[in-house]
């Protein structure tokens, strides 16, 4: 059977579940998925073969962004606009619990002038009945002629061979881009650094998680099997560490439980890991 190809970028507002969709099609942790807004935070891909298929996908930062003027943003912006600009087809992915007509609808004009495919996907479909759903997707579609829509659950992996087989025929003759057994454009260290820093938005409010840059110290599997993996937890204010060790340390230690056990998982190993926070001056 001859090879075929196909890029597709995950579009959407921030928590809409682009990530989780990732992450369950391609059956593993190649994107962290947190509630917290704006989670991904680079260009990650996320690579799918079945039969002759690959299927590429573009995980990327929420759409709302492109609204911010927050210079630190242009970055994300940028690989934003990269994802698309790569990809033959834009799957939009809507929280159907959180559905603001009048964003969306700007927000989708707005792609449309890209002039590429758009598959919508109305995600989380687990969280609302249907009886509530389909007469907001018919409003919509009324006002916007939805070209072609499925109803998923990202959480629940429910809904998504319709839409992969849906996607065949968009496929392109071509070699695979990623060998056979490559699942991600991101090494070992990307994903478990990333880990970390997924700990840190589920532990830490405001605006610390999104200060801060883990770099990877130390990355080795010991004779024993079990990985051993340090972390510099890279701050850029003083006033952060003490917020991030907590009372007596018990906030270090429970970011770094949880990010072990979620680096544990995804290796399926035993893993040890050791953090340490360190000032951006080298203090
Ligand atoms: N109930 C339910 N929750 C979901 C579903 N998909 C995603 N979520 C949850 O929604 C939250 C956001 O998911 P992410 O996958 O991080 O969302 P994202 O679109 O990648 O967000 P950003 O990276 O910030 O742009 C997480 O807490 C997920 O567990 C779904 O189908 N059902
Ligand atoms: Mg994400």
């Amino acid at each position: 059977m001859k090879k075929k190809l196909l890029r597709l970028s995950l579009v959407g507002r921030t928590n809409a579940g682009k990530s989780t969709l990732l992450n369950n099609l391609i059956g593993e942790i190649v994107s962290i998925q947190n509630k917290k807004i704006n989670t991904t935070q680079e260009f990650i891909i996320g690579v799918k073969n079945y039969n002759n298929y690959q299927y590429i996908f573009y995980d990327t930062p929420g759409l709302n962004l492109l609204k911010s003027k927050d210079k630190n943003n242009k970055f994300l912006k940028q690989s934003l606009w990269n994802a698309i600009d790569d990809s033959e087809i834009i799957i939009f992915v809507i929280d159907s619990k959180n559905i603001r007509i009048s964003y969306l609808k700007n927000e989708l004009l707005n792609l449309k002038k890209l002039n590429k495919k758009i598959l919508i996907l109305f995600n989380k479909v687990d969280l609302i009945s249907k009886k509530i759903l389909l007469p907001i997707i018919k409003k919509i579609d009324i006002d916007l002629k939805l070209d072609v829509y499925f109803t998923i659950s990202a959480k629940f992996k429910y809904g998504f061979e319709d839409f992969l087989n849906y996607l065949k025929k968009y496929a392109k003759e071509s070699k695979w881009a990623f060998n056979q057994n490559q699942i991600s454009n991101k090494d070992d260290i990307f994903i478990t650094n990333e880990c970390t820093r997924n700990s840190m938005l589920t532990f830490l409010h405001k605006e610390i998680p999104y200060n801060i840059k883990i770099k990877n110290i130390y990355f080795n599997y010991l004779k024993n099997g079990d990985l051993k993996i340090k972390q510099n937890i890279i701050i850029k204010e003083k006033r952060y560490k003490k917020i991030i060790l907590g009372k007596r340390g018990e906030k270090i230690k429970k970011i770094r439980e949880f990010s072990q056990k979620q680096i544990n998982k995804i290796f399926d190993l035993k893993v040890h890991l050791y953090l340490e926070i360190i000032n951006d001056n080298g203090k």
